[in-house]
């Protein structure tokens, strides 16, 4: 790290390394990893010459931005609270996962959702939305493991109810919580404390296994699909291949192909937590759209965030 970031950097570089990840992917989601072989040399190349025009994030970025509005409002993830969050924002046209996007639907109308979760998909969604927003709950809350994991547990729930889909969201959480406390990446304790809060070996074991990840060509191994077993882990070994440069850590999850804008979404979030908001490249933070719930609305709400992380600690907060 060139320049120590304050927590607040931190706060807010996990947001909007969330936001730039989703949005830079999602120009190449659901594309085979040939196709982004031939188009991109490297992960330097990607993020020095994006797509023109303006970055438009997804569903992530859209969830975690209700995540953190239920954190700044409750000062804890309050179940009826996030459906309500999530309803309020559901914006089709960000391109959600089937069943969440009929499970979000159903909350907009006041329909039963809950059972809609808990029935679309057997035994629950293990799709990775649950962790594609989460990272969220990782700051609030990083000064408490156990709490960063029931609470990213309740986060889950509104739309998967899989222990897997529930475990990916966990274990992202504490990764990000991890990432933010402003030490130096020790890789392998990093690994080895999310690999033992892990009930499931398929998040165990490949964390265990991405500890000794050495070179990018292998990423690849930890899956680059929809499921959270496919995904989670995966931006977590971009992260730690990588600890110094966002830019690379994003790059390389979006050569990957498949879910781009969520893997590159879930690095980006733990990235830009441990490094702060000033390691984002400017010119593609420059890119980001900035309407509505935009750029700005994402700085201002991890700034808020931030505000109720010292609220909750008793410290004093600014005006
Ligand atoms: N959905 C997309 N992208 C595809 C198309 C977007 C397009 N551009 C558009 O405009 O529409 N991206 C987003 O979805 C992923 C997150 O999905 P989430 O929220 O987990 O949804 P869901 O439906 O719960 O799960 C995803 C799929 O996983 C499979 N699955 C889940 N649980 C299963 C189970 N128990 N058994 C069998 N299959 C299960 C299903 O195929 C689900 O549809 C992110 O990529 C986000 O960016
Ligand atoms: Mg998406
Ligand atoms: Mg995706």
């Amino acid at each position: 790290m060139s320049t120590e970031p304050t927590l607040e950097d931190r706060f807010v570089g996990c947001l909007l390394g969330l936001a730039v990840g989703d949005a830079l992917g999602a120009h190449f989601e659901g594309q085979p990893v040939a196709f982004m072989e031939r188009k991109y040399r490297s992960a330097r190349q990607l993020i020095h010459s994006p797509p023109p025009g303006e970055l438009w994030y997804t569903d992530d970025t859209q969830m975690a931005i209700g995540v953190a509005e239920t954190l700044v409002r409750c000062g804890e993830v309050d179940f009826d609270v996030l459906c309500e969050r999530f309803a309020a924002n559901f914006l089709p046209q960000r391109g959600y996962g089937r069943g969440a996007r009929i499970v979000l639907e159903a909350m907009g109308a006041g329909h039963d959702h809950k059972y809609l979760a808990e029935n679309l998909f057997p035994g629950g969604s293990f799709g990775n939305g649950a962790a594609m927003r989460v990272a969220p709950v990782g700051v609030m809350f990083r000064d408490d493991p156990s709490a960063v994991w029931k609470q990213a547990h309740t986060s889950a729930l509104p739309t998967h109810v899989h222990p897997l889909g529930i475990e990916g969201a966990q274990v992202l959480a504490l990764a990000v919580a991890l990432a933010s406390q402003g030490e130096e990446l020790n890789r392998e304790s990093y690994f080895e404390t999310l690999a033992e809060r892990c009930g499931a070996p398929e998040y165990s074991g490949a964390l265990r296994r991405a500890a000794r990840l050495d070179t990018v060509r292998d990423l690849g191994l930890f899956g680059n699909g929809i499921e959270a077993t496919a995904s989670v882990v995966t931006a977590i070994a971009a992260f730690g291949l990588t600890p110094d440069s966002y830019g690379e850590t994003i790059g390389n999850a979006i050569l990957l192909g498949g879910d781009t804008d969520t893997i590159a979404a879930m690095a980006g979030a733990i990235s830009g937590a441990y490094l702060g908001v000033g390691a984002i490249p400017s010119d593609l933070l420059a890119k980001l759209e900035d309407r509505k719930q935009g750029k700005s609305y994402i700085e201002q709400l991890a700034r808020d965030l931030y505000g109720a992380y010292e609220a909750a600690r008793g410290l004093p907060t600014k005006d």
